[in-house]
């Protein structure tokens, strides 16, 4: 899949008379504003953070994303960048292959939770320990968002899904997969963080850390992880602006944001 043009179309910037423009209302590699999906969905933020990534290191040209499935997978429709989509769970197996036959690419996977930590756990634990020069990216949401709100591998204790009403339970449903520590376990990680998009200052964050996790990969130093928390008030139950405030008081304390491994920096 390729949306690749040769010119951005800047599309109709929003002015405001007077008011000073701090960033255009879109990144340059974005084709369109426009997603159908939910008010206050908080993957197309992580999008957008990504795509400005790939742009300041200018990395463009060489990008390969690889995707799964879920409602983060329509990146492939505003994104200037090539894509590849496979089976649901598989892309680090996937990435693993476009990197190995294009060295110089910068290949990089996204993925849902229900896709990374649910469906294709081997795949990316694996992918981490073989060292791939790839970077792994995880929106985790909670939920399986593009299937209705099912909970998954990484929803968390007591969250309410559409199949767990009463609130996930250890005793019925166990307790959730932290991905993030599972993969810096790994010696072949080089790179592992978790930010979340719910406030501005992570999503400075979330820019800082996926920043690192590319130097990693063109550095050659191994596996790069970012898991990113987004909001999604449609699986959660909760009204669109509650999203935010419901990812720091229900997600954040099973997953702590910040750094996990860094290999670059000197011990
Ligand atoms: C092998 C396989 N199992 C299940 C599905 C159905 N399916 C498509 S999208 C999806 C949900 C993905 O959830 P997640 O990866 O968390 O992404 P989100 O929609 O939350 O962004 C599921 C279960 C599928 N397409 N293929
Ligand atoms: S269901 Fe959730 S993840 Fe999917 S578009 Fe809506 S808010 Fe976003
Ligand atoms: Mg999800």
């Amino acid at each position: 899949m390729s949306n690749r043009s040769t010119e951005p179309d800047r599309g109709q910037e929003v002015r405001i008379e007077g008011a000073r423009q701090v960033a255009s209302s879109r990144a340059d590699l974005q084709v369109s504003e426009d997603h159908h999906l939910c008010p206050g969905c908080g993957h197309p933020v992580a999008w957008r953070i990504l795509l400005e990534v790939i742009q300041e290191l200018s990395l463009a040209q060489r990008a390969i994303g690889v995707v799964g499935h879920g409602c983060y997978t329509n990146i492939v429709r505003m994104a200037d960048i090539d894509f590849l989509q496979c089976l649901h769970g598989r892309a680090p197996a996937v990435a693993t292959g476009v990197k190995r036959v294009q060295p110089q690419a910068a290949v990089f996977t996204l993925q849902g939770d229900g896709d990374m930590a649910s469906e294709g756990l081997a795949e990316v634990l694996h992918a981490a320990a073989r060292a791939e020069k790839i970077t792994a990216i995880m929106l985790n949401n909670g939920v399986f968002g593009d299937t209705g709100g099912q909970m998954t591998a990484a929803s968390v204790v007591g969250q309410r899904t559409k199949t767990s009403l009463e609130g996930r339970s250890p005793e019925l449903h166990g307790y959730p997969v932290p991905v993030a520590e599972l993969v810096a376990s790994l010696p072949g990680a080089a790179y592992v963080a978790r930010s979340a998009v719910n406030t501005a200052g992570g999503v400075a964050q979330t820019k800082r850390y996926l920043k690192r996790a590319f130097e990693t990969q063109t550095s050659g130093a191994g596996f790069s992880l970012v898991e990113v928390l987004t909001m999604c008030p449609t699986g959660w139950f909760v009204p669109t602006a509650a999203g935010p405030g419901y990812l720091s008081d229900s997600m954040q304390p099973t997953y702590p944001t910040g750094p996990l491994k860094d290999s670059l920096r000197p011990a």
